[in-house]
């Protein structure tokens, strides 16, 4: 063993509300636009949905002890908003409110640390029937149920993530329409990116005036965007494209500023104090990392973004190692982007909030013998490694995923998890890259 973590490093999984929970309308909870746009014939590949997903809802405790067996000492997850106020706003639904505490309570018996996410997509139908984030008073019913999340919560759980990775469904919900609630608006999704800052500020004012000793930051799916080739339409069109999907929100978070070609499609929407409010101190950065991206030059270039969640694979080079999403397995941009972050982003607490892979694991004689994902976490994390060795504040590491689940717009097919789901039968079976994860605990390393 040569690679050796920091002491009181935080190994975990990281799971969101919607791809697991199911219960879909059980006990309170309202439509959320993932709800809706599930049940829209053809947006979701073989018209799946995640009414049950892996009924994670109904088999916490299960779920919990799987972590727990192997000693995991951190678990993030999302609250689905809809469950704690059916309608966004207005009445609590002290259901929703139990349920969270309970698995709050179970994880705290186990000595696993709590993560929340208080968004992974899931915004309640009712307030996208007002226009969504594209409603300046969506940010404020935001900062209104952070508040709620940090009164019921707040003493038994410190770290809490706003967002998770607001690029993804601002581009992929408003301008390909590839998520929900599926539209293609630019106008939609400018209005939105800056509500969705904003809510994050007024996210983080609300919960720190009912709670001081919170930490608070946001989780961000970063990628290094390289040019495919050196033609300079190329290097124009990764410049653009970096700034889509990496800056527009890390800048005003993390810097107070918007880059400077985006900015004159927010500033209709920019108020005074906005800036200050979205770029108050921030404790950590949840960085999601997967792959870098590679750019041509294309007018349509947002349009494409969809490439890069795995639909097609248009900008991959030949004789490059692909995971099923058709993402490049490239460990030194992880590296690259976590160094990017110490060295341009004021050397920021840092926690891996998202990294994985999707393979087709079969069981095969009792067994998933999934070794294409220990290889891949050797790599990455021994890119990890690297950067806390160059000065990376790096605190902890959440694999991408506990459970394989619904994967968005492609259903079940995707499966990232350490533990093999069956999704007939929802049977629940450890795969080899989970006793791998069990000795990386036990050792501190591999
Ligand atoms: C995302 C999300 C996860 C995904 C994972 C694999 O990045 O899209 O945070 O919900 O399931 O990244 O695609």
């Amino acid at each position: 063993m040569n690679i050796l973590f920091p002491k009181n490093f935080l190994w975990g999984a990281a799971t969101a509300s919607y791809q697991i929970e199911g219960a879909f309308k059980s006990d309170g909870k309202g439509e959320s636009i993932w709800d809706r746009f599930t049940h829209t014939e053809g947006k979701i590949k073989n018209n799946e949905n995640g009414d049950i997903a892996v009924d994670h809802y109904n088999r916490y405790k299960e779920d919990v002890k799987l972590m727990s067996d192997i000693k995991m000492s951190a678990y993030r997850f999302s609250l689905a908003w809809t469950r704690i106020l059916p309608e966004g706003k207005g009445t609590i639904n002290q259901k929703g409110i139990d349920f969270y505490s309970q698995l709050i309570d179970e994880l705290l018996e186990n000595n696993i640390k709590p993560l929340i996410t208080l968004y992974h997509w899931d915004l309640p139908q009712k307030i996208q029937d007002n226009g969504g984030w594209s409603n300046r008073d969506t940010s404020n019913m935001f900062a209104e149920y952070a508040s709620i999340v940090a009164k019921n919560y707040g003493d038994r759980v410190n770290l809490i993530s706003t967002f998770n990775e607001p690029a993804v469904f601002t581009i992929h919900g408003l301008v390909d329409g590839y998520m929900a609630p599926g539209y293609a608006d630019l106008d939609h999704f400018s209005a939105a990116v800056h509500h969705v800052n904003l809510a994050h500020g007024l996210g983080l004012k609300a919960m720190r005036s009912i709670n001081n000793n919170l930490e608070l930051g946001c989780v961000l799916n970063l990628s290094p965007c390289i040019p495919c080739s050196d033609d300079p339409a190329d290097i124009k069109g990764t410049k653009l494209y970096d700034m889509y999907w990496n800056r527009i929100f890390l800048d005003p978070m993390y810097k107070g500023l918007y880059p400077n070609n985006f900015y004159k499609n927010v500033e209709r929407y920019l108020k005074d104090a906005d800036l200050n409010i979205i770029s108050q101190k921030n404790d950590y950065i949840g960085l999601n990392h997967y792959q870098h991206t590679r750019v041509k030059s294309d007018p349509d270039y947002l349009l494409k973004a969809r490439g890069a969640y795995g639909n097609e694979k248009p900008f991959n080079m030949e004789n490059v190692e692909l995971t099923l999403m058709n993402w490049e397995i490239v460990p030194e941009a992880y590296y690259n982007q976590i160094m990017e972050l110490k060295n341009k982003y004021d050397n920021p607490v840092i926690y891996l909030t998202e990294n994985g892979c999707a393979y087709p694991d079969i069981i095969e004689n009792g067994k998933i013998n999934d070794f294409k994902r220990i290889e891949f976490y050797k790599k990455y994390l021994s890119a990890v490694k690297k950067s806390i060795d160059d000065g990376a504040d790096v605190r902890g590491y959440m694999t991408w995923t506990l459970m394989d689940n619904f994967e968005w717009a492609l259903g079940f097919e995707k499966r990232f998890g350490l533990i093999h789901v069956d999704f007939e039968t929802l049977k629940r079976t450890p795969k080899e890259s989970y006793y791998f994860y069990e000795n990386l605990i036990k050792n501190n390393g591999f």
